[in-house]
């Protein structure tokens, strides 16, 4: 039986991955930061196989406690501060977890590799919005990064020092550059969930509005489903690697707002759509477009859900929770 040890398992990747890998047999092991954390008690229901293990990105000593105690043959840091507009107001907070946090992690794999002589592949969650001011479209693995946000800086330090620690030890770590993936599990602060309840609620007529930033910003939108699969098959390759992983479509926030609140049968939102400066950023990544030409060659993989499917299950999952 494979050991895998997940960071970030309580949030929307996380949770996927841990029903994939447990799916395959894995022993899934996740780690769960703080006390009385409330996500753990949901995690234990939801995902009662997943060995919960308390430890911290920012605590070194608590990773490699960890590591040994469950000697993974495969760990996915997933774990990160992680909502882009959260980064300026948090930078040194997002900069020590989200960049610090997988130096921290990646040393408490070596060590535990130099300790015991097992090997242990290790997956790093990269992210799109290291490309930023994109300086090529699509973007693909080759393509020059110029994040715009310090979680987009704080992404490529992780990015960079998983490939430094694969060069410098030969460790079997592999950088996966997601695009926007999203689920009816994605986050409410996250632009796709916002809409996706509000239109609910609009819906149901308990909201007849709601306030967004900036409507022409582009994004490759996938379901986070299909891209979990991804991370798990750039670990089963024979030598690591960096992958870009995309639908290889993009679309507008106007797009998706047509999407959901179609799916409620309002062809024209013009009306509840409010423009608010608050939720405008110091700086916009405005285009994202992904070549995963790579991962679709080298994996096998090819994202299954579109974008509108997403959209509409999103819509759908939130009003089927609004009536239970
Ligand atoms: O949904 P978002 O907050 O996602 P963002 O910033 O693209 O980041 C997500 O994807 C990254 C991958 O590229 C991940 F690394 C990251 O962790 C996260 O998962 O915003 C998407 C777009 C932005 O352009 C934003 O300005 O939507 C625009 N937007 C317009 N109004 C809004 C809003 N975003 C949010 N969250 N809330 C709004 O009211």
């Amino acid at each position: 039986m494979k050991r895998a040890l997940i960071t970030g398992v309580t949030g929307q990747d996380g949770m996927y991955l841990a029903e994939l890998l447990n799916d395959k047999g894995y022993e899934v092991f996740g780690l769960v930061q703080g006390q009385n954390n409330p996500k753990k008690d949901l995690l234990a229901q939801t995902h009662p196989y997943v060995k919960i293990l308390s430890g911290n990105l920012l605590d070194l000593v608590s990773l490699i406690r960890a590591v040994s105690f469950c000697r993974p043959d495969e760990v996915y840091n997933l774990a990160a501060v992680s909502f882009v507009a959260y980064s300026w107001e948090n930078a040194r907070l997002t900069s020590d977890v989200t960049g610090g946090g997988v130096l921290n992690m990646l040393e408490a794999v070596r060590f535990h590799m130099d300790k015991t002589g097992e090997p242990v592949k290790f997956y790093q969650a990269s992210s799109s919005e290291m490309f930023g001011k994109v300086q090529e479209v699509p973007q693909r693995e080759s393509t020059l990064l110029w994040p715009r946000s310090p979680y987009g800086v704080a992404k490529v330090f992780g990015h960079y020092m998983t490939i430094n620690y694969r060069e410098s030890y030969g460790m079997h770590a592999s950088s996966g550059i997601l695009f926007n993936h999203e689920s009816p599990r994605r986050g409410p602060e996250f632009v796709t969930r916002k809409v996706s309840m509000a239109v609910a609620r609009i819906h149901k007529n308990l909201q007849n509005g709601l306030s967004l930033g900036n409507l022409d910003a582009k994004r490759d939108w996938g379901f986070a489903g299909d891209y979990v699969e991804a991370m798990w098959l750039m670990l089963q390759q024979p030598e690591a690697d960096d992958y870009v992983i995309s639908t290889g479509q993009t679309h507008s926030i106007r797009d998706l707002l047509d999407v959901a609140f179609d799916e409620i049968g309002v062809t024209d939102w013009n009306q509840m759509v409010r423009l608010d400066d608050q939720f405008k950023r110091p700086a916009e990544v405005d285009l994202l477009i992904g070549d995963s030409s790579k991962a679709r060659e080298v994996l096998g993989w090819t994202p299954k859900v579109t974008f509108e499917e997403l959209i509409r299950m999103m819509v759908r999952h939130d009003i089927a929770e609004l009536e239970r």
